[in-house]
């Protein structure tokens, strides 16, 4: 009798934590993905290019990636990574499959001198003070708008 009734109390407790625990986390499974700090460099007059840059943050359990980026204000948008060669100069190239990684609970940087997304073939001079519209594709979580302010430094 009396061990049942600690078993009974004991199946009870599991019960009230396992409550909480899905509470606690909110029952949400996936990637949740948040933006920060988007903006973009002014670009020299003539330059055929220009770069966007921030903080892709990734709060759910499941990895996402970005796949892709859109916008109007360039004839194409690619993803970029900087990587030193054999002579140690740095170059950027297009992220492989271009498919970035943002890792569940974990986050990448995009910023001057490592990933950043590439506006190739420039519509007009990025200027301090306009807004460039980018519209950034996800792998799981779908497409997500951002406006990314031309201005100095992040
Ligand atoms: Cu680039």
């Amino acid at each position: 009798m009396h061990l049942s009734s600690k078993r009974i109390v004991m199946v009870v407790l599991l019960l009230i934590l396992g409550v909480l625990g899905l509470a606690a986390c909110g029952g949400s499974k996936g990637p949740d993905i948040r933006i920060s700090n988007p903006w973009a460099r002014p670009s020299p007059k003539m330059a055929s290019s220009g770069a966007a840059y921030m903080i892709i943050e990734n709060k759910g359990k499941e990895d996402d990636a970005l796949i892709g980026v859109e916008g109007d204000v360039s004839n194409a948008i690619e993803i970029h990574e900087m990587v030193v060669d054999e002579n140690n100069v740095m170059h950027m190239k297009p992220v492989e499959g271009q498919r970035l990684v943002i890792p569940a609970k974990g986050k990448v940087e995009l910023k001057p001198g490592g990933y950043h997304i590439m506006l190739i073939g420039l519509k007009h001079q990025l200027k301090e003070g306009e807004v460039v519209h980018l519209t950034l594709k996800f792998e799981k979580s779908g497409e997500i708008q951002v406006d990314a302010p031309v201005k100095m430094g992040g």
